[in-house]
């Protein structure tokens, strides 16, 4: 009697220790299932920053407003994206699907330009 319940201690170990390995593994491997990472554009000082950038197809591209005045993040083609109007601290992403060189400017300050390099 005492062995089978030694046993049965040692398989209850086994199955936890293999869960809780399982369980680690896993959790290690999350954040690889991120193929295309977000990339941030920061609105500040009335810059893009970075106002150039090169990504991969399929990445999504944040921008988030950290000046007091507000801002758009705009493709000169009106059809590609538009973020609207963003206040203080607002955010816009757009992920890009297709490649090429897309330029992009804020509305309200058509000085303030960027660009988004879109590879295959
Ligand atoms: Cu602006």
């Amino acid at each position: 009697m005492k062995r089978i319940i030694l046993l049965l201690t040692v398989a209850a170990l086994v199955v936890v220790s293999t869960l809780f390995v399982v369980s680690a593994v896993g959790a290690h491997k999350q954040p690889k299932a991120h193929k295309h990472p977000t990339r941030t554009v920061l609105i500040k000082n009335f810059r893009f920053q970075p106002a150039n950038i090169t990504i991969k197809r399929g990445t999504k591209v944040r921008w988030i407003n950290r000046d007091s005045a507000p801002h758009t993040a705009s493709a000169l083609n009106p059809r590609r994206f538009d973020s609207g109007r963003l206040g203080k601290g607002q955010r816009y992403s757009h992920t890009f699907k297709s490649a090429g060189k897309k330029r992009y400017l804020c509305k309200i300050h058509p000085h303030m330009r960027g660009s988004v390099v879109v590879k295959r």
